[in-house]
């Protein structure tokens, strides 16, 4: 239905369902039987497939062209990812092409599996950077068809600095093998890169909560220290994030690559950080949830680390 003006009059151009076109004046005495009509024909187009409706509006040549270009690319998709390749045609087909989604495991035989297909809904490109597991994390990953390497046997910062060097999509996303990090966030991750806000976007546990972060000393440590080092990084550099230390976080590769990352274990995630806003890249952040590890022990041993922590965080900031 059109609204047109015209000879001083408005009129209401109304093609029902069935395709017939009535060209009333709209006067006040007449408005309840316009309303009437436009009832009548919102009725008609909601009994009307969408097929039809989009044939409607845009034409069948449209119409046709964009079922046989949906119907390749649905069973190109269910011919690489099966049940999943489906579901990204629907839902988010154009992230596929622009991530690559990094895993970096070590010994998460029990959780790989599930987030290598969970991946897969948004990345065409999956790596998995493997720390020499004595498990069957690598065999899994490797039956899945996901491109596996080892990094240098150095920790997961090491495993994160050859990941950057084997991704080939614009926008790398790290995540966690541990059930830590909800794929489904993976497209919220991206958006600030893709609406061209950020170049480096991290999920937020501050923002989004944490299962990590509360209930015993350790975790106390974590989320103190963790806290203490964003202040310092937000007073530094004038921006106000809340958390520095997620490992799920999106990141242009360009910028990755320019960053010339250090840091061999866990560390890696605040140097990303500092070293985004000492180059003048723009961060970003979005509410991510941090779910407790599913099982096993994170590898960070606070007793063994913080000194690492306060060493490189003054390291980065100032020199
Ligand atoms: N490539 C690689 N990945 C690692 C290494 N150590 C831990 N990871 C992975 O890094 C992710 C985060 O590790 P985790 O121990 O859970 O650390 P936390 O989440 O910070 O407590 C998990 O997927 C681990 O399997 C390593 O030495 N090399
Ligand atoms: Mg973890």
């Amino acid at each position: 239905m059109f609204i047109a003006l015209g000879n001083g009059s408005i009129n209401a151009n109304i093609t029902s369902g069935h395709g017939i076109k009535e060209r009333i004046p709209i006067t006040p005495e007449v408005i309840p039987s316009h309303l009437k009509v436009l009832g009548n024909a919102l009725i008609n187009y909601s009994r009307l497939s969408w097929v039809k409706i989009v044939q409607r509006f845009f034409g069948i040549w449209l119409v046709i062209i964009s079922l046989f270009g949906g119907i390749a690319r649905g069973i190109a998709l269910l011919g690489r990812n099966g049940y999943n390749g489906v579901l990204a045609f629907c839902g988010v087909i154009m992230l596929n092409d622009k991530i690559t989604i990094i895993i970096p495991t070590k010994n998460e035989e029990r959780g790989v599996g599930d987030i290598i297909e969970k991946c897969r809904k948004y990345a065409d490109e999956v790596i998995v950077i493997d720390g020499h597991s004595t498990d069957k994390t690598r065999e899994i990953a490797e039956s899945m068809g996901v491109a596996v390497y080892l990094d240098n046997k150095k920790g997961k910062g090491d495993g994160i600095r050859v990941g950057i060097t084997k991704a080939t999509k614009d926008i790398i996303v790290f995540i966690d093998a541990d059930y830590s990090h909800d794929a489904d966030d993976i497209p919220r991750l991206v958006q600030p890169i893709l609406d061209g806000e950020a170049d480096h976007v991290s999920g937020s546990r501050m923002k989004g909560g944490s299962d990590e972060l509360h209930g015993d000393l350790q975790k106390f440590a974590r989320m103190i220290g963790s806290d203490i080092i964003t202040l310092g990084i937000n007073y530094r550099f004038g921006v106000r994030l809340s958390d520095t230390q997620n490992g799920f976080r999106a990141i242009k590769r360009e910028v990755a690559l320019s960053l010339g990352l250090e840091e061999n274990i866990t560390t890696i995630e605040q140097e990303m950080v500092i070293k985004t806003l000492k180059k003048g890249y723009r961060m970003g952040e979005v509410p991510t949830h941090e779910y407790a590890r599913k099982y096993g022990d994170s590898s960070i041993v606070l007793k063994r680390v913080w000194f690492r922590y306060v060493y490189s965080w003054l390291k980065y900031l100032f020199f």
